[in-house]
């Protein structure tokens, strides 16, 4: 068994008395999430407070590719606290806002009661310069999943971290747990991207030395400084000590704004056993590509001592980030140069759940939505509507996808675009269909590629209204978004 099950003290525990204490000095409001049927998300209500982790969003200056930059980071640091917890233990997590604009943090990929998902107008309000905020609700799933700001575009600016949830009935032996999140970096303010999109004073075409035969390398349109892993670049790489014939989980996150990355670790096979925190009949590659958003868990063993680069290449453009994993007594490495995608890719008609991922028998409802686009405009839609996002145009609308309680939807998301889209349902796990219709992939996050149509199913069981989006933040934020309405139930 892994050693992941011994550990119980990751908890960092915020007492009600440290948080009265917080509360006292600097005369911040506390509210809960709003619960149904007593939602009052503009009230300031101080409520009485325990939580588990305590994230403090905070504005600082890094300069992670040389040029001094604006983050806002959560728990100050890049990436933000690691969350985790166990299967159904309940989330209590504490925002604190120490900026002077509004913040809000989602948490991906979880399914949380509808006025906990963290969305700024369409399950809350904006959480204010100095308001706490905390979010509370039984946790139902196990897996890797992440929070990231949910407000403009702070993602961007670094406001991303880890959430893990441990499955305590886990039956693969690992010796090791290892989050890996990878980011990209814009030097400048993010906020100056779409309008030069617009103007044509960026216009961003890269080698692409990094795309395999016969795919797509237009991921992205954005001229990144550089990427991270766990928050490092190349100049001082993340690095892992390990023992030979030791076993390693990687979790891997793609916390980016806008980057789809190629991983791979030259020469260690890649066993694939779990896609967006869901189980995945186990599968061996070599390489992997891993859209925005997305994760993926791995398990790697590490056959003898030595050295054993990780690379992640940013699909579309022509750098990489790079880690380690050696073992204690392998010399320091060399520089290891441009990074090669070799052997077994993973392809994604290989994914299947690793049981029976059918929903209940139900009433059906088909939807089709055309992720379409304008690139010289640079205006991003579904289905020719806009959603009213920071950079969407005048006559973006908000047109509710409206379904019903206790139906299985189906969404088919034709991509006639030369980008990929990786759409992201809060809320619920989706079924992508196409394969073997028993065991369809359960994800949060597909990436639908360039000139090609993908369906997608879910199952209508968590009432509310949930942001339906493309996860390229540029995308989403000049109109590439929808809400998801339940339209016969109280709340
Ligand atoms: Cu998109």
């Amino acid at each position: 068994m892994g050693q992941n099950h011994g550990r119980r003290t990751f908890l960092k525990t915020v007492s009600t008395g440290m948080l009265a204490a917080g509360l006292g000095a600097a005369g911040a409001r506390v509210r809960a999430a709003p619960q149904p049927g007593k939602a009052t998300p503009h009230s300031g209500t101080v409520i009485p407070a325990t939580a588990d982790f305590s994230l403090d969003i905070v504005e600082e200056t890094a300069s992670p590719f040389g040029m001094p930059i604006t983050a806002i980071l959560a728990g100050g640091q890049w990436p933000g606290t690691e969350i985790r917890y166990r299967k159904s233990d309940v989330f209590r997590v504490m925002v604190r806002n120490r900026l002077t604009e509004p913040t809000s943090i989602h948490w991906h990929g979880l399914i949380p009661p509808n006025l906990q998902d963290g969305v700024p107008g369409v399950t809350q309000a904006p959480i204010e310069p100095g308001e706490l905020m905390l979010y509370q609700f039984p946790l139902v799933q196990a897996g890797t999943y992440w929070y990231h700001s949910h407000y403009e575009l702070q993602e961007q600016q670094g406001l991303a971290g880890p959430l893990v949830i441990e499955d305590p009935a886990e039956a693969r032996g690992y010796d090791h747990d290892v989050t890996l999140l990878l980011g990209d970096v814009y030097n400048g303010d993010p906020n100056t991207i779409i309008p030069g999109l617009r103007d044509g004073s960026i216009d961003f075409e890269a080698d692409k030395p990094f795309v395999l035969p016969g795919e797509s390398g237009f991921a992205t349109d954005v001229p990144y400084a550089g990427y991270l892993l766990n928050g490092r670049s190349n100049t001082s790489p993340w690095k892992y000590a390990v023992r030979p014939r030791q076993r390693l989980r990687l979790r891997i996150i793609n916390a980016s704004a806008s980057s789809f990355f190629r991983f791979a670790i030259p020469g260690l096979p890649l066993t694939v056993i779990a896609s967006d925190g869901e189980d995945v009949e186990p599968v061996e590659v070599d390489n992997l590509m891993i859209g925005t958003a997305e994760r993926y868990d791995l398990l790697v063993t590490i056959p003898e001592s030595g050295n054993y680069p990780l690379h992640a290449a940013a699909l579309g453009d022509n750098k990489w980030v790079e880690g380690l994993i050696h073992t204690h007594d392998a010399p320091a490495p060399p520089k290891f140069g441009p990074p090669r995608f070799e052997g077994r890719h993973l392809s994604f008609e290989q994914l299947r759940a690793s049981d029976d991922s059918r929903f209940p028998k139900g009433p059906e409802r088909s939807i089709d939505l055309r992720l379409s686009g304008n690139m010289a405009k640079y205006v991003w839609l579904m289905n020719d509507v806009a959603y009213p996002e920071l950079f969407a145009p005048p006559d973006a609308r908000n047109v509710p996808i409206e379904v019903g309680h206790g139906e299985v939807v189906r969404v088919t998301l034709t991509n006639p675009t030369p980008m990929y889209h990786p759409m992201h349902l809060h809320g619920h796990v989706f079924r992508v269909l196409g394969g073997d219709e028993e065991r369809a992939p359960r994800k949060d996050t597909l990436s639908v590629p360039p000139r090609s149509t993908r369906a997608i199913e879910f199952y209508a069981n968590n009432p509310g209204r949930w942001f339906f989006h493309c996860h390229n933040l540029y995308h989403m934020a000049s109109g590439m978004a929808r809400e998801v309405r339940y339209v016969n139930s109280p709340n």
